[in-house]
């Protein structure tokens, strides 16, 4: 049996985590023979629910369950953690502006990001979900002086994986054979579903098999408002879906993606397609070894370059009504990715990368 490894989760009494923690206590995750301590984090009102959310995970009598601790305050609940993960953020309430709701959430992910910094293993992965995630990433990563920017994600995989699942379903595949889908940008609506990549079966999706106004025209907009149209039809945001994409993240992160796939996972951005370094910003990614490396010179026509310089502006928007936040000594390691991480060097030179893909060959740590 393996050493256990310890995943924090903030928001845990929440809707997503608790569609999420029994997953990942029964190895969904991480698989069958990793055992797991859950350090459980929340607000103190909620510490009730947690509480109860708790008793009902050690009724499972799940094997690969260690440990669950709960915790009131992130300092603690952080600590040794190799994974974390978090769900807990400010929702947008009645008269909210869009301002105050980043400026609320910065104030929760900058100490988050200073408890990690400070308390976690020091090769700890870190998975933004709260909204606005790219952002909450961001301050984050700022905030933790003491990991690498590379430590640091966002969820883009649930949107990854709604537009795999409605094409699939369009096209009457299974999502499976949709190969090669990637999400540019923000999790927002302005994020880009590019499926000119995409293929199926070996055939390119678009044109052939998917007619490329009706691609442009209604399935772009139907992916990118998916989160609304999921609330509208059952009164509450993603939870399940949301569970399940971040499986699929820390899966593929820790353990590697699929033979001849990419993912979409929002990183700290170092230039690739001219995007603005120090955002964190959904690329086309591969993973290997617990590390991940953007898949580059990838075709981009105009039309995409109109759309993920769209989704790049409101990110930079968002970075500029946050900027005060943002501590100027972590400024240089988000700019200087290249010289500060050498990794994945090593990773595309030992010949072990599967296909024609080509990647990115300055790679970062984790
Ligand atoms: P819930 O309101 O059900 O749960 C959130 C939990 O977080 C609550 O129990 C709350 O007490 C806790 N919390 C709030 N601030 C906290 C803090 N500072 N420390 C610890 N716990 C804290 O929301 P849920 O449906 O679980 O969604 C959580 C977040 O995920 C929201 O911000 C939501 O917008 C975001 N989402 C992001 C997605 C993505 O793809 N990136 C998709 C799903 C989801 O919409």
């Amino acid at each position: 049996m393996k050493k256990p490894v310890r995943i924090a989760v903030t928001g845990a009494a929440g809707a997503i985590s608790s569609s999420l923690l029994f997953r990942v206590a029964s190895g969904e995750m991480f698989g069958t023979d990793q055992p797991v301590i859950l350090q459980l984090i929340e607000m103190p009102q909620a510490m009730q629910q947690l509480r109860g959310l708790a008793m009902e995970l050690e009724d499972c009598a799940l094997p690969l369950l260690h440990t669950i601790r709960i915790f009131d305050n992130p300092e603690a609940g952080f600590k040794n953690a190799h994974y974390a993960i978090l769900i807990g953020a400010r929702p947008r309430s009645a008269g909210m502006e869009r301002i105050d709701l980043l400026t609320a959430n910065a104030e929760i992910f900058e100490r988050q990001g200073k408890a990690l910094s400070a308390n976690a293993a020091r090769d700890v992965k870190v998975l933004v979900v709260g909204n606005p995630a790219n952002t909450n990433a961001l301050i984050a990563s700022r905030n933790a002086p003491d990991l690498s920017p590379t430590q640091f994600t966002a969820l883009t995989r649930l949107d990854h994986n709604r537009a795999k699942g409605i094409v699939a379903n369009h096209l009457g595949v299974n999502a499976e054979e949709v190969r090669k889908v990637i999400i540019w940008g923000n999790h927002s609506s302005t994020q880009y579903p590019d499926l000119y990549q995409s293929k199926i079966f070996g055939e390119p999706v678009i044109g052939p098999q998917l007619e490329e106004t009706f691609y442009q025209d209604s399935l772009i907009p139907r992916i990118q408002n998916r989160g609304s149209e999921i609330i509208n039809a059952r009164g509450h945001s993603s939870a399940a879906s949301a569970a399940q994409a971040i499986i699929d993240h820390m899966r593929d992160w820790a353990m590697g993606t699929a033979e001849n796939e990419l993912v979409s996972m929002a990183i700290v951005s170092d230039g690739s397609y001219g995007i603005e370094k120090g955002i964190f910003y959904s690329f086309p990614v591969r993973c290997r070894y617990g590390r991940y490396q953007i898949v580059t010179g990838l075709d981009i026509n105009a039309f995409s370059h109109k759309m993920m310089k769209a989704s790049e502006a409101e990110l930079l928007e968002e970075k500029a009504s946050v900027n005060h936040l943002l501590p100027k000594d972590t400024e240089q390691s988000h700019y200087k990715l290249r010289i500060c991480l050498r990794s994945g060097k090593f990773l595309a030179a030992d010949g072990l990368l599967d296909s024609g893909d080509p990647v990115l060959e300055t790679s970062r740590l984790l």
